[in-house]
């Protein structure tokens, strides 16, 4: 089927060279891997992408702006590109996909401003999206950039966001970018009951893109991270196609290096590697600022020496940073942590 529904315009808003924010931060020598990105790191895209309709908490559209005025990536070339949020009044009449005809929109609109940007010749990708339904269309500008090339993702992430509308307990989309980029299809006989135009809309999803490629990337090229609160029927996926996970009891035996050693080496496959980030991977003593914060998750330095670690790998084309939300109460400000982290990273 068809939607014929206007689109904003995306915003493109601004490239200028040796880009330099007020704020001051040192770029530890430690974390410097300005010789393993190489040609990569003096050209940076920053992408942000304003959209929280798939989250249960509104605010984390705030998120993206508001991180962007607190980096500092000194000598740095950046080019910025800004995806408006779009929201209908209306969006959230469908129970067990909240929002779907706008992630459609949304989703599609993006990833035709941001593909060019994934080739291999295009620089390095920084996307800092509102929630985590976001994480689809950064996939799927890799896949879609890189069609032939095999894609891994690193999810590190306290859920598995590997629900659909017919599995979801909340509805909520930022659920489910896993489940997008699989392709993984309505079960029929699961517990939510669907509308064909839900079915429809569900199945233009998985297609996103010029060249509507389904899957995006396939089970083994996809490890979990932090992985710590998730339902059965994620875990009923997990264990059907054997998807690798760390858990934060393994990060713990083996130490952040080590995990990202081993991370590394089962995508050693793969030609490109997409790396999403949702800050509720950390702890809540540093992510109250994010809609679903779960116990027992990386503190803010080994957030910043896993990430350092993985970033050394040239394969690495893109990092995801996702669902920080401004609007919640919180001690520590989630926007300043996340800033802080990418700010040694680069
Ligand atoms: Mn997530």
């Amino acid at each position: 089927m068809h939607l014929n529904i206007p689109i904003n315009p995306c915003k493109k808003i601004i490239i200028f060279y040796g880009y330099q924010l007020p704020m001051t931060l040192q770029v530890k020598e430690l974390y410097s891997h300005h010789t393993i990105l190489g040609g990569f790191v003096n050209n940076i895209n920053i992408i942000t992408i304003s959209s929280d309709i798939g989250a249960g908490k509104k605010g984390a559209y705030k998120g993206p702006k508001t991180v962007i005025e607190h980096l500092n990536f000194n000598q740095k070339k950046c080019s910025f590109t800004h995806i408006e949020p779009l929201e209908s009044p209306d969006n959230l009449k469908h129970e067990f996909a909240k929002g779907i005809d706008d992630i459609v929109r949304i989703q599609t609109h993006a990833l035709d401003k941001i593909n060019s940007l994934f080739t291999d010749k295009s620089g390095f990708n920084l996307i800092i999206s509102g929630d985590h339904s976001n994480g689809h269309i950064g996939i799927s500008a890799v896949k879609e950039s890189n069609p032939e090339k095999k894609i891994g993702v690193i999810w590190i992430d306290a859920h598995a966001d590997l629900h659909n509308p017919s599995t979801t307990p909340s509805g909520n989309m930022h659920g489910m970018p896993l489940a997008m980029s699989l392709g993984i299809a309505i079960n029929p006989a699961a517990k939510n009951q669907l509308t064909d135009l839900e079915k429809a809309l569900w199945s233009q999803l998985l297609q996103i893109g010029s060249k509507q490629i389904c899957p995006k990337i396939t089970p083994e090229s996809l490890v979990f991270i932090e992985l710590r609160d998730f339902e059965d029927e994620e875990t009923a996926i997990i264990d059907q196609f054997k998807i690798k996970c760390f858990t934060p009891e393994d990060r713990k035996k083996s130490g952040v290096k080590k995990l990202a050693e081993q991370t590394l080496n089962y995508l050693s496959e793969c030609d490109f590697i997409y790396i999403s980030f949702d800050v509720d991977s950390m702890d809540p003593s540093v992510s109250e600022g994010t809609g679903t914060p779960v116990p027992g998750g990386l503190s803010k330095q080994e957030a910043i020496e896993l990430l350092s670690f993985l970033l050394k790998s040239p394969k690495v084309i893109a990092l995801e940073f996702t669902e920080i939300n401004p609007d919640l109460p919180q001690t520590n400000s989630m926007v300043e942590v996340a800033a802080d982290i990418l700010n040694q990273l680069f």
